[in-house]
């Protein structure tokens, strides 16, 4: 059954079509919109969510250290919505929780690394397992330290909540609040990488995995079969640098960069090490090639 469900591989390259260029600082606005959206997350299954774009993750937010950035977001909901950027280091009544229509602030991106945001608004908990989260990349601004590689972003989340006899989960508060995750994915998909959609790497070529674990309740310890990470930035910070690591435990909240290249072409799964977590859908499959 989690075989019959493929999702566009282009997904995986969102980080790659905004990438910052060394140089000056400059002025990054994302303008997002909260809205109540049906996603379908693989497997047969589609999940009543809380989106920013309509999509589960919301898309990949992505400056360089030094940037300055603007954040605005417009509810087109009737719903209390905000947005709480964990890379601004600000007041965080401005990240909004109310049903303000229109929320905007700025930051300097002054610490490089790979963070979370998601929705601000009471119960946060709710607002995280419904949906409303996502990945901001901080580049460093003299880039990654081992340069150029191939670079792939993964949000792991948690949804609670079983599927009706149509497929359809409808977000269920007390498994959220009992941390009883029903199913786990990837960039919003039960094992959404599958033998019928891997993500493409090449072998001896460096793979860099922007990772974030979006929660809400659960640690991850992300793995590749048949690979050792060469480089781990815990929180994505260069200056947290660990070498030759098989996992790092990432928990709720938390982000990481891993770096790793394989020797051989062949299917390397990827996944959270918990095997329940692993079983429920946080693998998937990265498909190595010359
Ligand atoms: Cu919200």
């Amino acid at each position: 059954m989690l075989a019959q469900w493929q999702a566009p591989a282009v997904l995986v390259l969102i980080g790659l079509l905004s990438v910052p260029r060394p140089g000056c600082a400059e002025e990054k606005t994302f303008s997002l919109t909260a809205e109540n959206r049906r996603v379908d997350i693989g497997s047969g299954m589609t999940y009543d969510a809380m989106t920013y774009d309509g999509t589960v993750p919301g898309p990949v937010l992505r400056v360089r250290q030094g940037d300055d950035v603007t954040i605005e977001l417009t509810n087109q909901t009737t719903d209390a919505h905000g947005i709480n950027v964990y890379a601004a280091q600000i007041d965080p009544k401005l990240f909004g929780e109310t049903s303000t229509k229109k929320t905007r602030y700025q930051f300097r991106a002054d610490v490089p690394g790979v963070f979370d945001y998601h929705c601000s608004a009471f119960p946060v908990l709710d607002h995280v397992a419904g949906g409303m989260y996502g990945m901001m990349i901080v580049e460093p601004k003299d880039g990654w330290p081992n340069g150029d590689a191939q670079e792939v972003t993964l949000v792991q989340n948690e949804f609670y909540g079983l599927a009706d006899p149509y497929g359809l989960i409808r977000p269920d508060h007390s498994q959220m609040v009992a941390a009883d995750a029903n199913f786990l994915g990837f960039n919003g998909g039960v094992a959404r990488y599958d033998l019928h959609n891997p993500i493409p790497i090449k072998v001896g070529k460096l793979v860099r995995v922007f990772f974030v674990n979006a929660g809400p309740s659960l640690a991850s310890t992300f793995a590749v079969n048949g690979a050792i990470f060469s480089t781990v930035y815990r929180g994505g910070n260069p200056q947290d640098v660990m070498h030759n690591i098989k996992t790092l435990e990432v928990g709720p909240g938390n982000g990481a960069v891993f770096e790793f290249k394989v020797n051989d072409p062949g299917d390397y799964q990827f996944a959270d090490g918990s095997l329940s977590h692993s079983y429920k859908g946080a693998r998937g499959i990265f498909r190595a090639t010359r």
